[in-house]
């Protein structure tokens, strides 16, 4: 790849050039996993428009790969996996249970993770995140609040069903840490890094699951640009 092809990432800005995204780190991640250097390009929520101009799109992550851009991050995965095949980050199982996680785990922890992000955030930008929120959750953020300890339980459950699924296996994938390894990393990271008294205890092998992944990539994740 020559330097005018240089892929550029565009992702959520936060605080000090953090990116306080999951869905964006999911991206970074993938990049990192097919050994891809780009460049980031930080957005925040009030600059919608300067993304919608750039991209035509209003969500990141955006990536503009080979002059193609490739909006959405399950479909950049599979632009990565169409420019390089060699280790698939998607398959079948991948996308299922990133189907079956999305209700069960991250609907949970972004009800749990919402309310914290603020502190997170881009000056400028908590209002319309909030407001944004508040309306997909159907909830205040101080109802959220309210509602903490009843998520924090079902977040339980929806672990314990996790560690079945992983059962004594390294990664969920079968061939390595795939797609839907990055998914529930980044989410479980959201925790982590913006709302740490959520930080949930991780059952069986999901705990030794974290820990290999967490070494591997959080850099990656919470690097500045
Ligand atoms: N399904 C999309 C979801 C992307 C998404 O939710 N992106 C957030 C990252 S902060 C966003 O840009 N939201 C825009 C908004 O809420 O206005 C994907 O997987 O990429």
């Amino acid at each position: 790849m020559n330097m005018t092809d240089r892929p550029v990432l565009y992702e959520r800005a936060g605080l000090e050039g953090r990116c306080p995204s999951p869905i964006c780190w999911r991206a970074r991640i993938a990049l990192a996993q097919k050994g891809i250097d780009h460049e980031r390009i930080q957005v925040t929520f009030a600059d919608v428009g300067k993304l919608q101009d750039a991209t035509g799109a209003r969500e990141v992550p955006v990536l503009k790969l080979t002059g193609e851009l490739v909006v959405g991050s399950d479909d950049i995965a599979a632009a990565l996996d169409r420019l390089d095949d060699s280790q698939r980050l998607r398959s079948p199982s991948s996308d299922a249970l990133l189907m079956s996680c999305q209700g069960d785990l991250m609907d949970r922890i972004d009800a749990l993770v919402a309310p914290d992000v603020l502190k997170l955030l881009a000056p400028g930008d908590s209002e319309i995140y909030q407001t944004s929120r508040e309306a997909r959750f159907g909830h205040r953020f101080v109802e959220l609040e309210e509602m903490r300890n009843v998520i924090e339980l079902d977040l339980a459950f929806a672990l314990g069903r996790l560690e079945k699924d992983l059962g004594d296996r390294a990664s969920f994938g079968a061939n390595g840490p795939d797609w839907g390894d990055i998914a529930i990393y980044c989410h479980l990271l959201w925790i982590a890094v913006a709302s740490s008294r959520s930080w949930p205890q991780l059952p069986g092998n999901i705990e030794a699951w974290w820990e290999a992944r967490d070494a591997e990539w959080r850099g990656i994740c919470l690097a500045t640009p």
